[in-house]
């Protein structure tokens, strides 16, 4: 267990969570991501409090350790990072019932991933370990599928703008997130190439990336489109 890691993330994503609010856009339609991407901080500082603390830190028999507040912080912060993706697909359009469709589909994904993930974590039996990971890797790749596929048509058929701002999103937060699966793989959860302390580390990094440089990154991306757009409305009247 490292104490020091879970201090610096707690710290980092409470900081984190107060600069992405305060340097984000406050009127419609950023503010409703800038909401949503200053939430996802908090609620890893939260977990990053628990772990430090020692609250859900089970060492199973074969001494392996496992984070249950980080599975409980992935399954509420990857849902609202989709959230954000598919809301910015729609840009604020759509036919009825399509947008909630589209959410309904990708949290379902989203939070089988997670929850499969943590009894594949727990799971001691080699064949039941391996068959929940597989399970989970599975409904990960279905959320990529939803994200690379009909969501971005959706994001392209609102023109060329919006269209890259979520390219540029969905292929950062691609990059990031096929990189949690590995660092599970190969740390005391998987084939235990790496120690306990790397795999908090890594972990660590990742959730920084995924969270807290993603929100900036998707920030900024999203002023640029609608800057883009302000002044081409501009030009034509
Ligand atoms: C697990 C293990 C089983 C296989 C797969 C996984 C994927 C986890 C992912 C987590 C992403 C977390 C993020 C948190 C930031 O807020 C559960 C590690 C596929 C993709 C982005």
């Amino acid at each position: 267990m490292d104490q020091t890691a879970f201090t610096i993330g707690f710290s980092i994503m409470a900081i984190a969570s107060l600069a992405i609010y305060a340097t984000g856009g406050k009127t419609f339609p950023s503010r409703h991501h800038t909401l949503m991407h200053a939430s996802v901080p908090f609620i890893a500082a939260t977990a990053y409090l628990a772990m430090a603390l020692g609250f859900g830190n089970v060492l199973l028999d074969s001494g392996t350790p496992v984070y249950l507040a980080r599975y409980a912080d992935w399954s509420i912060t990857t849902p609202i990072l989709l959230a954000g993706l598919v809301m910015l697909a729609f840009h604020e359009q759509g036919k009825p019932g399509e947008m909630g469709g589209f959410l309904t589909a990708i949290i379902v994904l989203d939070v089988m991933m997670i929850v499969t993930g943590l009894i594949s974590s727990l799971a001691e039996a080699p064949f039941a370990k391996w068959v929940w990971y597989l399970w989970s890797c599975a409904a990960f790749l279905g959320v990529v599928y939803l994200l690379w596929g009909p969501l971005r048509a959706i994001a392209a058929a609102k023109g060329s703008v919006m269209a890259a701002c979520y390219n540029k999103n969905v292929a950062l937060l691609t990059v990031v997130w096929f990189i949690y699966p590995v660092v599970f793989l190969v740390g005391p959860e998987g084939i235990k190439i790496i120690t306990d302390a790397t795999s908090v580390w890594a972990f660590l990094i990742l959730d920084v990336i995924a969270k807290v440089f993603y929100a900036f990154y998707a920030a900024a991306n999203l002023e640029k489109a609608l800057r883009h757009s302000q002044r081409h409305s501009a030009d034509r009247v």
